[in-house]
């Protein structure tokens, strides 16, 4: 049947097991347009056999900024599927393997491994929060994005323990439509039409740790500077951070107090 062909036989075993089932909720899909036009698994959606056939769900990113203007940033946990703080494997070259003997690989695997968790020793930074909103009549309704402002309620509380009270959709300025695809690795991926949400408030934290490895707030100059690290590949940060942190991030951060003349509701960014 169709629906089988969107389903390969995809081993999670060796995956966290909340992760893991987190990857049974109901995402939202989507045509280029952002119509909706169904829903399917967070699984289905983020595996890159279905992605390479076109399928694209609703997704948002959240950036908070606290009262001196400092962006709160996250560390993705190692549990996370797509874009974890640690790489799942290392693989070396298949000729570099065959030609060095057996021990010499070992050895040469173990340098590698060190050489990369020393280099990655910071994991995948990225922006406060990121998620999907789902399926259900709440985080579908679409006027005003407030279904995904409310999704958005829901995963920064989830994901950084902030108190649901002190992050409301009210509080919350929809700024944009950002449409990317990246691959994680072999397996999973992304292909989001993104919200971008911008909100300025001190807000309580109680990060989550099988979600985020650590947090930080960073001025303009501290972000430059891990961008330019991360262009030396001393740490990495995820695709659609990097992407938003290129073209149009330091352009909104410098109008905090005036983003409405960003707002743009009827176009989608394609990057
Ligand atoms: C997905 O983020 C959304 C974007 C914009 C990349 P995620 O992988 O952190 O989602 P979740 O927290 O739901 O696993
Ligand atoms: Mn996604």
């Amino acid at each position: 049947r169709r629906v089988l062909s969107r389903m390969p036989e995809i081993t999670t075993d060796h995956l966290d097991e909340k992760q893991v089932q987190l990857l049974s909720e109901m995402c939202i899909l989507i045509d280029e347009n952002d119509c909706k036009i169904g829903a399917d698994t967070k699984k289905n959606c983020h595996l890159n056999s279905n992605i390479d056939k076109g399928l694209l769900h609703r997704a948002f990113s959240v950036f908070i900024f606290n009262s001196e203007e400092k962006l709160l940033l996250q560390q993705r946990s190692d549990a996370k599927i797509t874009f974890p703080g640690q790489r799942h494997t290392i693989k070396l070259p298949g000729l570099a393997s065959a030609l060095i003997g057996k021990v010499f690989n070992h050895l040469l695997c173990v340098c590698v491994c060190v050489c990369v968790c020393v280099c990655l020793y910071t994991g995948c930074f990225t922006n406060t929060c990121c998620s999907h909103p789902l399926h259900t009549d709440s985080e579908l309704e679409e006027k005003d994005a407030i279904g995904v402002r409310r999704a958005a309620q829901r995963r920064l509380k989830a994901e950084l323990g902030i108190p649901m009270e002190q992050v409301t959709p009210d509080e919350m300025t929809y700024l944009t439509r950002i449409h990317y695809k990246a691959q994680s690795d072999g397996v999973w991926g992304e292909h989001e039409i993104d919200y971008i949400l911008f909100m300025q408030k001190d807000v309580e934290l109680s990060p989550e740790p099988n979600e985020i490895k650590s947090h930080c707030y960073v001025s303009k100059e501290e972000l430059k500077e891990m961008l330019e690290k991360a262009k030396r590949k001393e740490l990495e940060i995820t695709p659609w951070f990097s992407l938003i942190a290129e073209t149009f991030l330091f352009k909104w951060w410098d109008n905090l107090q005036n983003l409405k003349q960003f707002m743009d509701h009827n176009n989608i960014h394609r990057m």
